[in-house]
C-alpha cells in the first residue's frame, strides 16, 4: 500500500500516492482563497477519488503551524485558515484513514535530510515561496512547533511587518504592482530574464534578504548545510545572487548552501516518510 501525501501551500494544493519514497501519481489544484478548508480538502478529495483503496494512511503538510493536529496560520496574508483547523480528523474522515500533519517547510526539511540535498547531515531547509517557511534537522531530528518560521522574524517592533514581508512571492508580486498591473512572481522573474531593470532591482532585494537570513541561520545553529527551495528559492538565478550576496564572508562564517533536490515533491515525500515513521 502506498501512502497519500497532501502538501498545502498559499498558491498550490498537491496530492500524491508516494510509496518507498518514490512519487507514484501526482493531482495539483490551486488553492482557493476565502471558503472554508473542509471545502478545499473536499474538493481535493473529489478529484483523487480514483486513488481510493491505493493508500493506508496519509500525512498532510500545511502551510502554517500544526499543533495536535490543529491547523493555524501565522501570516493569514499567505493564506486565511481559522484559528485551530481540526485538520487531522477532517482528513481523518474524508480518507478513513490515520493521519500525520505537520507544517509545510518542515516535512520539505525532512524530506531533503532524508532523500535528497541534506545528506543527512545537520541542516536546515528554507523554502521562498508564496511565504518564507523552513525546517530544521539536528541529530537526525525534525524539530516541530514553531521551530524554523523564519518568515515570521520581525525586522522592527513599531510595525508588524515580518521577514517574509520584505522576501516572499508575495512581496515580489507586490512590488512589481507599479510597474506591471496585476504581476505574479513568476512573471517578474521572467522579466528580469528578459532584462527589465525594475525586475532585476526587486529579486536581487529579495535574494539579498535571504542571504541575510542564512548568515544568521548558520550563527545560530551552524548546521553543515542550508537547502533552498520552493518557488521562487529555486527559480533560475536566485541562488546565484544569494551566494553572490554572500561573497566576501570570511570562509568560517559563510552558510554552505545547495538547491533543495526533490524540488516541488520535497514536502510530499518528506510527510509521506514521517507519516510512515509514525505507522511502525
Ligand atoms: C508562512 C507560514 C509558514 C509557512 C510559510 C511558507 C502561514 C499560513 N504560513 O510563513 O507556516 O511554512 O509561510 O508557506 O502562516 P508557503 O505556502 O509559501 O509554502
Amino acid at each position: 500500500q502506498a501512502t497519500l501525501s497532501i502538501d498545502l501551500g498559499g498558491t498550490k494544493m498537491l496530492a500524491a500516492l508516494v510509496r518507498d519514497r518514490t512519487v507514484l501519481e501526482t493531482h495539483k489544484m490551486a488553492t482557493p482563497r476565502g471558503g472554508d478548508p473542509a471545502e478545499w480538502l473536499q474538493a481535493l478529495f473529489d478529484a483523487i477519488a480514483m486513488w481510493n483503496g491505493r493508500y493506508d494512511k496519509v500525512g498532510v503538510a500545511v502551510t502554517g503551524i500544526v499543533d495536535d493536529g490543529h491547523w493555524s496560520a501565522l501570516n493569514r496574508n499567505t493564506l486565511d485558515i481559522p484559528d485551530r483547523f481540526p485538520l487531522t480528523d477532517v482528513v481523518g474522515a474524508l480518507s478513513g484513514s490515520p493521519v500525520l500533519a505537520a507544517n509545510d517547510a518542515q516535512a520539505a526539511a525532512w524530506g531533503e535530510f532524508s532523500f535528497g540535498a541534506g545528506r543527512r547531515e545537520d541542516m536546515v531547509f528554507l523554502t521562498v515561496s508564496t511565504g518564507i517557511g523552513g525546517g530544521i534537522v539536528v541529530n537526525g531530528r525534525l524539530l516541530g512547533g514553531l521551530a524554523g518560521h523564519f518568515g515570521q522574524f520581525r525586522l522592527d517592533e513599531a510595525t508588524h511587518h515580518t521577514l517574509e514581508d520584505q522576501v516572499s512571492g508575495h512581496w515580489i508580486a507586490g512590488e512589481a504592482s507599479v510597474h506591471q498591473k496585476d504581476a505574479t512572481a513568476r512573471e517578474v522573474f521572467a522579466a528580469a530574464d528578459a532584462g527589465q531593470e525594475w525586475a532585476r532591482r526587486i529579486v536581487e532585494a529579495s535574494a539579498r534578504q535571504t542571504a541575510l537570513l542564512c548568515r544568521n541561520i548558520q550563527l545560530a545553529l551552524d548546521p553543515k548545510r542550508i537547502v533552498i527551495g520552493g518557488g521562487i528559492g529555486l527559480a533560475p538565478g536566485y541562488l546565484t545572487s544569494i551566494e553572490r550576496a554572500l561573497g566576501d564572508l570570511p570562509p568560517r562564517l559563510k552558510p554552505s548552501i545547495h538547491a533543495a533536490e526533490l524540488g516541488e515533491n520535497a514536502g510530499v515525500v518528506g510527510i509521506a516518510d514521517l507519516a510512515e515513521r509514525q505507522q511502525q
